[in-house]
């Protein structure tokens, strides 16, 4: 009973507290929102990012590149994977919108179809940063700025490459070209790229052409069909490293030697690209940067703050021959 007793009134002093300062903390909370757009209220910005999906080396090392940034530069990152599907994509950015996120960021899994709900976030005042994607929208005001690659400039590089490889040519040099996702701008601009370049050469001729989706499995089913509908395939062009390893299965299969019999180019270097690149079953690659983590961190914080950015941000890249790939494998990051 003295225990008890004992114990009643300090019981009351914690309650009592407890109510002030929760009051306390609902008050800076509500404080910190106003000022904050919306996040959290610890001060921190929240980033929602609608990811493509995890088709490819390429897409995993951007992932972590955006993860570990976020974590490193104090970010809330709300993280999404939207399977490859534009629908997915579509609802993890209305979400963000509902949960009043600071700025949105995306990968657009193809190039059209995102007015309604870019405008949707613009009327919520949240800014949308495009990240290693475009979208065709006429529209330059729904979004404040694109990080990102020039996919033509990869395409026209990788046929620049196979131009000089074959200006002694004398017959055909037939090309297959495996395509990324259909209606991706990576797809779409690669494809554009390298026929601008082989077309400087009449006897440089795409043979068939179709989409793996940017995966392994659709390279190597995709190159099984090339295989068997044509006789003589002197060059396969593969919009990114995974489709051209998986089409390496499917070259062998077929008793050909890849880098030999099949000259390969493909778009990324990534680990496995430029292993396959050093060990000579591939034969060039351009490069395709994942790494957009601290630039995409540092464009957020900007965008938050109402600064002023590029409309549009370039990735640095450059190409690899096989003996550039044999000294660069060592320091590889992804
Ligand atoms: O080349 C490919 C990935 O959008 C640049 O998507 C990216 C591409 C990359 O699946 O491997």
């Amino acid at each position: 009973m003295k225990r008890t007793r004992a114990h009643l009134p300090s019981r009351k002093v914690i309650a009592v507290l407890a109510a002030a300062l929760l009051a306390t903390g609902m008050a800076a909370c509500g404080n910190s929102d106003t000022g904050d757009g919306g996040g959290k209220g610890d001060g921190k910005i929240t980033l929602g990012f609608s990811q493509v999906g995890a088709e490819s080396g390429w897409r995993t090392a951007n992932t972590t590149s955006i993860k570990e940034s976020a974590a490193a530069a104090g970010i809330d990152l709300k993280f999404d994977d939207a399977q490859q599907k534009q629908e997915n994509q579509i609802k993890a950015i209305r979400n963000f919108i509902q949960q009043k996120v600071d700025v949105i960021a995306f990968s657009p899994v193809v190039e059209s179809g995102w007015d309604t709900v870019l405008k949707e976030a613009k009327d919520a005042k949240i800014p949308v940063i495009l990240t290693d994607r475009a979208v065709d929208s006429a529209d330059k005001s729904l979004y404040k700025t694109f990080l990102g690659s020039d996919f033509v400039k990869e395409g026209r590089l990788a046929g620049e490459w196979l131009v000089e490889q074959k200006k002694a040519a004398t017959g055909p040099v037939n090309i297959v070209e495996l395509q990324g996702t259909t209606g991706s701008a990576p797809a779409n601009d690669r494809k554009k790229g390298f026929a601008e370049a082989i077309s400087a050469n009449p006897n440089l001729k795409i043979i068939a052409s179709q989409s793996g989706d940017f995966t392994r499995a659709g390279g190597k089913q995709v190159m099984e069909q090339f295989l068997k509908a044509n006789p003589k395939i002197d060059v396969l062009f593969a919009h990114n490293d995974d489709m051209g390893l998986g089409a390496l299965e499917a070259i062998t299969a077929a008793g050909k030697v890849p880098g030999k019999d099949i000259t390969i180019i493909t778009v990324d270097a990534v680990k496995d690209g430029m292993q396959a690149l050093a060990d000579g079953k591939f034969n060039f690659i351009a490069e395709c940067s994942p790494l957009l983590g601290p630039q995409l961190m540092d464009l957020a914080k900007k965008v938050h703050n109402g600064e002023q950015v590029p409309a549009r941000i370039e990735t640095q890249e450059t190409t690899f021959t096989q003996e550039q790939a044999k000294a660069a494998l060592p320091n590889r990051k992804y």
